[in-house]
């Protein structure tokens, strides 16, 4: 049996006195906060370590856990601001020839977590990414637009390594209260350059990956209030420049999220995401196309805020399953963006 109770595992424990639930409810908790904001502003982070470590099964010492984890982000919504605008609207305001009608995005993501120690857990990811993409192009005024629809780009994406350190706790046994420090990096397996039939980058926040290594940190505290579990975190991720000269925007994300556990097998959640995302800059104008607001980098980035509910389902041993909805409460986008209606989180885990 495993030696320590942490944060997350306190709460089903002091329920049900049954340990074996708490990992998989921990690793949720753990990580729903990172799991919430990936779906961003449009796709601004189109492969962050937020959406890969979601809902991950945080191992106890010497353990190993897997996760397998399906996302699928619907943007339709078109936002200037803080409100909300139509493709009429922008398409006789603007004076962009090529406007997004609506995309798709698709993420299945493996996660393998060990436990190092008592203390230490390390991560690593891999997204496999589908994208999907309807656009309106003009020919010219009085030409009219037609809608067309684009290749998918289907292919790996950036996996992501992280550790986290648990820097605090109330005691060893049945803590109360953790704070915990995460430390990672997001590669840069996935690919930035996928081209169209035409010869050009597909737009950037279509890519599989960023083409850039990104570090990220996060902190994260937890505390029972009983009978909710209560947590706090905040995980910043800082994006560098790829070699195609493009710099997607740093990235903080602050979330408030709690659990309720309804019955033994079965948990309900809440979480609150804060998201800002810097706006991209592309120096070399390789992904640029200022007839096109998808490739325009001044329709990039923004501040936005979610609400995630969710239910935990624990069904057998040593394994649990979540699925969460993430709708966007307010937003507030620079330039003109399409934006995300809702994105539905299903995750499986196993713990070995
Ligand atoms: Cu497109």
């Amino acid at each position: 049996m495993p030696q320590q109770w942490t944060h997350t595992e306190i709460f089903m424990a002091r329920k049900y006195r049954k340990y074996i639930y708490s990992f998989f409810f921990a690793s949720i908790v753990l990580f729903s906060a990172k799991s919430s904001f990936a779906a961003g502003l449009c796709c601004q982070l189109s492969s962050g370590v937020q959406e890969s470590l979601s809902g991950v099964a945080a191992p106890a010492s010497e353990e190993l856990s897997v996760q397998f984890t399906y996302s699928f982000t619907r943007m339709d919504k078109v936002m200037q601001g803080t409100s909300v605008t139509s493709l009429d609207e922008a398409s006789s305001s603007t004076n962009y020839t090529s406007l997004p009608v609506s995309m798709d995005m698709i993420k299945h993501t493996f996660t393998a977590g060990y436990g190092f120690s008592p203390k230490f857990k390390g991560f690593v990811s891999l997204p496999y990414l589908r994208n999907t993409m309807n656009m309106t192009m003009s020919n010219g005024v009085g030409l009219g637009w037609m809608d067309m629809t684009m290749e998918p780009i289907s292919a790996p994406g950036d996996a992501t390594v992280m550790g986290l350190y648990r820097i605090y706790t109330d005691r060893e046994i049945r803590p109360n209260k953790a704070l915990t420090a995460g430390i990672g990096i997001k590669t840069a397996t996935g690919s930035s350059t996928k081209t169209t039939s035409s010869g050009k980058y597909v737009h950037a926040h279509m890519q599989p990956g960023t083409g850039s290594w990104d570090p990220l940190v996060s902190l994260l505290y937890t505390q029972m209030m009983n009978p909710f579990l209560v947590q706090a975190d905040m995980t910043h991720q800082f994006a560098t420049r790829n070699r195609q000269g493009y710099e997607f925007g740093d990235s903080t994300a602050i979330n408030l999220g709690t659990t309720y556990a309804v019955a033994r097998e079965f948990n309900v959640s809440a979480g609150l995401t804060y998201l800002h995302v810097a706006g991209a800059d592309d120096r070399d104008g390789k992904y640029t196309n200022l007839n096109s607001l998808m490739d325009d980098p001044a329709n990039t980035g923004g501040d936005s805020l979610w609400l995630s509910p969710g239910i935990q389902v624990l069904p057998i041993k040593n394994a649990m399953m979540d699925v969460k909805v993430q709708l966007p409460v307010w937003e507030n986008v620079n330039g003109i963006q399409l934006v995300t209606r809702y994105r539905v989180v299903i995750g499986m885990a196993y713990r070995f």
